[in-house]
């Protein structure tokens, strides 16, 4: 994305020239915890991330807007605008952010979506918090959203704001997309606050899920806990729910990657030279096995180093042809689980060196840091293995990024049955992450399989990934709310 425009134009709301709104799509309005830019010496520059990019020529080209945070604390800055697009910040206080962000957004929802993997938090204040600044998002919106504007508000931080915003204005169409999952009742029915995060939601006209299955279930939920009529299709991929004579369309909308950008990356003659460095400076190991994930408990990074830990004592792998590339970003940092998980994979990646390295050899190699996109890609390029193996995910774009960077035909991806993405790459060798003895015989099957089934197998998923891209993601969301 072109960085030029740069620093705050309070000024220019409602003022600077946009490009004229395309006669069949409306002005639309994002509305996201955190705003799609980071604060850098020379002013605001767009943040990185796909998300990002394929929905800022969408808000340029309508003259729409994008409500967030701007990640700072008690920071109100006036709107302004970057890359010629509107960005509304919404302030949020210290307090809230650990009450809000921390608390009931990371602490609660976010394990309790999550197959409840780790115990949530349920804590009135953060409750009150996170109504209070839902709250804000919602009057905010209500009054820089265009009349007939198409809202899309994203992810679990914001559930309650669809319905705030459409009893302050019920002349926009309100959209919602659910980046994680959406737990079954019986999970979903322990929040303390349960009806009241349905009510939020049904405040929407269209209501998107990453898969089929959280679709259902939050039909489900409607249903049970505040006994709404409900039309499944016959495929029981999509619902309409009736609430108080409006209808509440549900269905899933599986999120993916800017596929055109990233092969243009990997084509790069330094992307390969750089994948040729990695390869040498890791002994020139006969298998890279690859993970790269945020360092969340929810991914099953320690999974997958107890597996190759277990492989390499029974001399299944061997240390001297395979290595282990873990990257892993920092993420949440304040949360006691967060603290937890990095301990135990620190511990694992040191065992496990201690009994297999050589000198100078090392046969984990961990990174805890976030590396530059344009590091990642030769990385991906250098992985023969890639080992995606959440206990549970919304829908992992690494395992769509790592197929779309193997131009090359080559690779292979070990992929949890639990991630989203396992819907559409059938062509991995998919596996359930729970069951010790078929991770293990995953990553076997992998590292083993014959050439000729490694390409049969990548073309599978590299053809699945361009037929599904982010821009068409982003235009099938918003044509469903346009249309309407
Ligand atoms: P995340 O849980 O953050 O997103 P994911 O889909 O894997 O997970 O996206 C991670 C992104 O961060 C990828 O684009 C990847 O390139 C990048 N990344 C990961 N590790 C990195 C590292 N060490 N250094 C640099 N970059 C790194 C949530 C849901 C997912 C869902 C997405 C999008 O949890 O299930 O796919 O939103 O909807």
């Amino acid at each position: 994305m072109n960085t030029a425009a740069g620093g705050p134009d309070a000024g220019s709301i409602g003022e600077h020239e946009e490009p004229p709104v395309p006669v069949d799509r409306p002005p639309i309005v994002v509305a996201a915890n955190r705003l799609p830019v980071m604060r850098t010496e020379e002013g605001w520059s767009p943040s990185p991330g796909g998300l990002v990019r394929a929905l800022y020529p969408l808000l340029r080209a309508t003259g729409g807007k994008w409500i967030g945070w701007t990640g700072d604390t008690d920071d109100a800055p006036a709107p302004f605008h970057v890359d010629g697009v509107d960005l509304v910040p919404v302030p949020i206080s210290a307090a809230e952010v650990e009450l809000y962000y921390e608390g009931f957004s990371n602490d609660g929802l976010w394990p309790l979506y999550h197959d409840a993997l780790r115990e949530s938090t349920y804590d009135a204040d953060q409750w009150d918090a996170y109504g209070a600044v839902n709250q804000r998002f919602a009057d905010v919106l209500a009054a820089e959203s265009p009349v007939g504007a198409l809202v899309w508000i994203h992810d679990y931080q914001l559930q309650l704001v669809p319905a705030m915003l459409r009893a302050q204005r019920p002349d926009l169409r309100i959209g919602f997309f659910l980046h994680i999952p959406f737990p079954p009742h019986e999970l979903f029915s322990r929040l303390p606050w349960r009806n009241e995060v349905i009510e939020g939601l049904l405040g929407c006209d269209l209501v998107g899920f990453q898969r089929p299955m959280g679709a259902m279930n939050f039909v489900a939920s409607a249903q049970q806990l505040l006994d709404v009529e409900a039309e499944r299709s016959d495929d029981e991929r999509t619902a309409v729910i009736d609430v108080d004579g409006r209808r509440v369309h549900v269905g899933p909308f599986p999120i993916s990657i800017d596929v055109a950008e990233v092969e243009e990356m990997a084509a790069g003659r330094a992307t390969r030279q750089r994948a040729s460095q990695i390869r040498a400076r890791l002994g020139d190991p006969e298998v890279i096995l690859l993970g790269v994930d945020r360092l969340d408990y929810t991914k099953g990074i320690g999974l997958r180093l107890r597996a190759f830990g277990r492989l390499l004592e029974q001399g299944l792998l061997d240390p001297e042809r395979h290595v282990m590339v873990q990257v892993a970003t920092p993420t949440r940092e304040a949360i006691e689980h967060y603290q937890d998980e990095r301990h135990e994979i620190e511990r694992l990646v040191g065992s496990i060196n201690g009994r297999f390295s050589r000198l100078g050899l090392p046969v984990v190699h961990y990174i805890y840091r976030t590396i530059p996109f344009e590091e990642l890609i030769p990385l991906y390029r250098a992985g023969d293995v890639l080992l995606v193996t959440p206990f549970r995910d919304g829908m992992n774009l690494v395992a769509k990024e790592y197929a779309a960077a193997h131009i090359d035909g080559d690779g292979v991806e070990v992929l949890s049955e639990f991630a989203g993405a396992a819907d559409e790459l059938t062509d991995a060798v998919l596996v359930n992450p729970h069951d010790e003895q078929a991770l293990e015989a995953a990553i076997v099957t992998a590292v083993e399989m014959h050439r000729h089934e490694r390409r049969e197998r990548m073309a599978g998923l590299r053809a699945q990934i361009s037929k599904f891209d982010l821009h068409g993601w982003a235009d099938r969301f918003l044509d469903a709310l346009a249309d309407l």
